[in-house]
């Protein structure tokens, strides 16, 4: 029986006006129906314009030049910074370090923190459900320095596996680090509970925010981790800039990860020493245009509610569960509400997930198909690839009613 439509409380109609590109024909009088947002979100226009008007106003280098353009190019890059902190209630905007995305400021916290306090032996645990950026530069430093990685493995439901993760605890990891939100999956993990146990073991807790800060509440202090990371580009904001929030007594302490211009007190031919945090950590020119092309993200995002954000995720993929699953030959992997966020990865019997996505793109419908920087899990889900759809605040439940229909003309033109 077709499922009722139900209705969500954003006004999305509205929404939908501030981002220009979703209005685009990508096929002779097809819009389209962009359901890539855990790849990379569509920009309002309210960013793309603060990054016109800082280049058309603003612009000049920042904590260097007297002059009024260089003071008002800082204030606004500093503001941002001020925004990012309140937007996840870090308890001063110098825990608050741009980096380019969550990769570098992953990476940041293995070559800094890493390099600094490990040693032969140490063990790192992570999961099973981890990006490559939350993977791969653990395995570096793990080479280089001779660590342990260990891992929680993941339930049938696509759930950690709480119990063995208390068990691997008693190896005594020195970091926890790990998703709060699964990017196959859509698993949201209990970082506050998580966090809590690893402390109390000693182990320090970095979260990889990238799935989580666009799209719910986070708030640092009440979930009581030490590092977090994400990237603008998935919360309306430009490519090229991240955040890493450190808590301030680990980032003072931690050696300076890039050399160079900003992030130096006083230099010598000999020597150097570090500026303050979070100077210390941004070397060089930074992403200026686009750090405050991401405190108008952050703006934006705030002025709609990101708790209104979730509801309304929670609505358009509880629906989109119930749709996908009408469907014959379908596997859609993770588990349901309220564990999951707005991601449905899915396979289709028969047909190989990139035709899937083809075949959809040739209706409008962008989605994305592949291993979504995630091969292990793919492995221990027993697939190469599979077609994913998600969702963010402008999407909407007719939209997912295409998806559905877009997945029937596949089903069509495949025979199964
Ligand atoms: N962590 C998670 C959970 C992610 O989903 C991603 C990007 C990253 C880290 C890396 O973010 P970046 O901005 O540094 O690249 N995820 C995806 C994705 O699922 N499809 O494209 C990028």
């Amino acid at each position: 029986m077709r499922t009722l439509a139900p209705t969500t409380k954003l006004d999305t109609t509205r929404i939908r006006q501030d981002f220009p590109i979703l209005a685009r024909e990508v096929k002779p009088g097809i819009r389209v129906v962009y359901l890539d947002s855990t790849a990379t979100s569509q920009k309002p226009t309210q960013v793309i314009e603060a990054m016109n008007e800082y280049y058309r106003w603003s612009n000049a280098n920042i904590h260097r030049g007297i002059h009024t353009l260089a003071e008002e190019a800082t204030a606004l890059y500093e503001s941002s910074r001020e925004k990012i902190a309140s937007f996840i209630n870090a308890s001063s905007p110098r825990e608050i370090i741009f980096t380019r995305n969550t990769t570098e400021s992953i990476n940041l916290v293995a070559q800094s923190w890493g390099r600094a306090h490990l040693r032969k032996g140490d063990s790192i645990l992570l999961t099973e459900m981890e990006h490559h950026s939350n993977l791969v530069p653990w395995q570096i430093l793990a080479a280089d320095k001779e660590l342990d990685l260990i891992f929680v493995p993941i339930t049938g439901r696509g759930l950690l596996d709480l119990d063995e993760f208390q068990n691997l605890l008693h190896q005594g990891p020195r970091l926890v680090a790990l998703t709060h939100m699964s990017n196959v999956l859509g698993t949201i993990n209990p970082i506050k509970e998580i966090a809590r146990t690893a402390h109390e073991m000693g182990a320090l807790v970095l979260v990889d925010g990238a799935q989580s800060v666009p799209h719910f509440p986070v708030d640092v202090q009440e979930l009581g981790i030490d590092f977090l990371a994400f990237s603008g580009h998935k919360m309306c904001g430009p490519t090229g800039i991240g955040v890493l929030y450190g808590k301030k007594t680990l980032l003072e302490e931690m050696p300076p990860f890039l050399g160079g211009g900003d992030m130096i007190k006083r230099v010598t031919l000999e020597g150097f020493s570090a500026n303050e945090i979070p100077h210390k950590f941004e070397a060089g020119t930074p992403a200026i245009a686009e750090a405050i092309g991401l405190g108008a993200a952050v703006d934006y995002l705030s002025e709609i509610n990101l708790a209104a954000i979730a509801e309304h995720e929670r609505v358009v993929i509880s629906y989109a569960l119930e749709r996908l699953a009408e469907v014959p030959g379908i596997t859609v992997y993770g588990p349901d509400a309220p564990f999951k966020g707005g991601v449905a990865s899915f396979t289709l019997n028969g047909v190989h997930a990139h035709d899937v996505a083809q075949i959809l793109d040739a209706q409008g419908i962008a989605v994305r198909a592949g291993h979504h920087c995630a091969m292990p899990l793919h492995e221990k889900l027993k697939v190469t690839a599979t077609s994913r759809a998600s969702f963010y605040l402008y999407n909407t439940i007719e939209e997912i009613d295409r998806l559905i229909d877009g997945l029937y003309k596949v089903k069509e033109l495949f025979r199964v």
